[in-house]
C-alpha cells in the first residue's frame, strides 16, 4: 500500500529497519507497508518489545541483573546510546540489544504521544514479565492455572494489542470506539500468543520452558514431559485439542476488531497475523508432528493467505471459514472435547454469518 522512501531516511532509521528485518521474519513486511504516519512509531514499538523479550528469554542472565532491566526498560528507551551486551552469544536477537543506540536515537525523535504509548506498554510488559520469570514456581513447574496462562499472554501480547490500538487512534487511522473495547484488542494479542505457544511446545520444552497450563495438561498426562513420549500419543493429541479449543475462543473477537478498521494499511497489518494464526491452528489440530519437531505453514500457503488478507474483511472471514471447516472435519468423537470443539467452531461460523449473511 505504501512504500518506504529509503533516500530520505537517516542512518539510524536505516539501521532500525535492518534490525526489524533481522528480528521479525513475519512482521517486517507488514510493518514496512504501514501508512507513513505510523511506519516509524510501530517499527520502534516492535524493536523496543523485541529488545525486552530478548532479555526475558535469556535464561543465562542472573535474576539480580534481569529484574531491574525488565522493570526499568521503559526508562532506558530515552537514554541516548544505551545498549546491552549481557546476552549469551547464542541468543537469537542479541545484536539488536548490542546496537540498541539506533532505537533510542530514533525514539527521541518521534511524536511525544507515540513515545508515551510505547513507554507505558513497555513498563507494564516489563513488570509483568519480571513477575513471571523471577517466580521460582513458574520456572520449575511452568504455568499452573488457565487464569495464570491468560495473564501471562496478556502481559506479552494483550498489551501489544492495547498499545497498537492507541497508536491507530492517535494517528486518526483507527476508530476511537476500539479503545473502549479492551476485550477486543486483548483477544487480538492473546489469539496470536496462544497459537505461538501451542505451535512452539516442542521448542519451548527443549529450552526448559513450559507455557501450557497444568490445569489443562494434567487432565491428560501425569507429567508434562509425557506429552512427548510416543506411548502417550493419544493423550498428547487430546491435550493439544483442549489447548486449541482454549485459543479458538478469541477468534470471533479478532474478527470483530478487524471489522472496526478503516485504513487499508492498518487493516492489512492487523489481519495478516490473524489469518496466519488460524491457518497455523488448523495445521496443529490433531497433528502429532508438533510434539516431535517445529511445524510451519508452507511458503505457498502463507503467500495465498497474504493475498486474501490484504483485500477486505469478507475475504478474511473466508480464510477463517475454510480453516474452521477443516478443524471440524478432523475433530474426532473419541476426543473428550469433541462437543466443545464443535460448539466453538459453530460460534465462529455464526459470527461470520451474522456479518455476512449467505442469503
Ligand atoms: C509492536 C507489531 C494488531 C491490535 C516482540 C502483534 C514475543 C505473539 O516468543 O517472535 O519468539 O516465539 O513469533 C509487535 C494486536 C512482542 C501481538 C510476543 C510486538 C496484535 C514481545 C504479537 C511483538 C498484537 C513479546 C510474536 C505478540 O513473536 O514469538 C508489534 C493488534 C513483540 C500483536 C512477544 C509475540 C509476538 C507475539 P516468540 P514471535
Ligand atoms: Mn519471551
Ligand atoms: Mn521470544
Ligand atoms: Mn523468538
Ligand atoms: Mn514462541
Ligand atoms: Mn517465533
Amino acid at each position: 500500500v505504501h512504500e518506504r522512501n529509503e533516500s530520505k531516511e537517516s542512518e539510524t532509521t536505516k539501521e532500525c529497519f535492518k534490525y526489524l528485518d533481522l528480528t521479525s521474519r513475519s512482521f517486517s513486511a507488514v510493518i514496512q507497508e504501514l501508512h507513513p504516519e505510523l511506519l516509524i512509531p510501530v517499527t520502534l514499538f516492535y524493536l523496543a518489545l523485541r529488545g525486552l523479550d530478548t532479555i526475558e528469554d535469556d535464561t543465562s542472565i542472573p535474576a539480580k541483573t534481569k529484574e531491574p532491566l525488565l522493570r526499568k526498560f521503559h526508562e532506558i528507551l530515552t537514554v541516548e546510546g544505551w545498549h546491552f551486551d549481557g546476552n549469551r552469544p547464542e541468543e537469537k536477537d542479541r545484536e539488536l540489544l548490542v546496537n540498541f543506540g539506533c532505537v533510542t536515537a530514533e525514539f527521541n525523535k518521534i511524536k511525544p504521544e507515540y513515545q508515551e504509548i510505547i513507554r507505558d506498554i513497555a513498563e507494564k510488559m516489563g513488570n509483568g514479565m519480571a513477575d513471571y520469570c523471577l517466580n521460582a514456581e513458574f520456572n520449575e513447574n511452568g504455568v499452573d492455572k488457565v487464569e495464570d496462562y491468560d495473564l501471562y499472554c496478556y502481559y506479552v501480547a494483550g498489551l501489544v494489542g492495547e498499545g497498537l490500538t492507541r497508536m491507530f487512534v492517535e494517528s486518526k487511522y483507527g476508530n476511537p470506539a476500539l479503545l473502549d473495547r479492551s476485550n477486543l484488542h486483548r483477544s487480538m494479542g492473546l489469539f496470536l500468543q496462544k497459537v505461538n505457544i501451542i505451535r512452539d511446545v516442542r521448542e519451548d520444552f527443549d529450552d526448559a520452558r513450559k507455557f501450557w497450563p497444568k490445569e489443562i495438561w494434567s487432565k491428560h498426562v501425569d507429567k508434562f514431559e509425557d506429552l512427548f513420549k510416543p506411548e502417550y500419543k493419544q493423550q498428547a493429541l487430546n491435550c493439544n485439542s483442549e489447548m486449541i479449543l482454549n485459543a479458538l475462543d478469541h477468534a470471533d473477537e479478532c474478527l470483530f476488531y478487524l471489522a472496526g478498521l478503516r485504513e487499508q494499511s492498518v487493516f492489512n497489518f492487523c489481519a495478516i497475523p490473524q489469518t496466519m494464526a488460524i491457518a497455523t491452528l488448523d495445521l496443529c489440530f490433531r497433528n502429532y508432528a508438533m510434539f516431535q519437531r517445529n511445524i510451519k505453514i508452507t511458503k505457498g500457503q502463507a503467500c495465498e493467505i497474504m493475498i486474501q488478507s490484504t483485500q477486505n474483511l469478507k475475504l478474511v472471514t473466508e480464510v477463517f471459514t475454510k480453516h474452521i471447516r477443516s478443524i471440524r472435519k478432523k475433530n474426532r468423537p473419541e476426543d473428550p472435547n469433541y462437543l466443545k470443539i464443535s460448539i466453538a467452531c459453530g460460534k465462529v461460523e455464526q459470527f461470520i454469518e451474522s456479518i455476512f449473511p449467505s442469503q
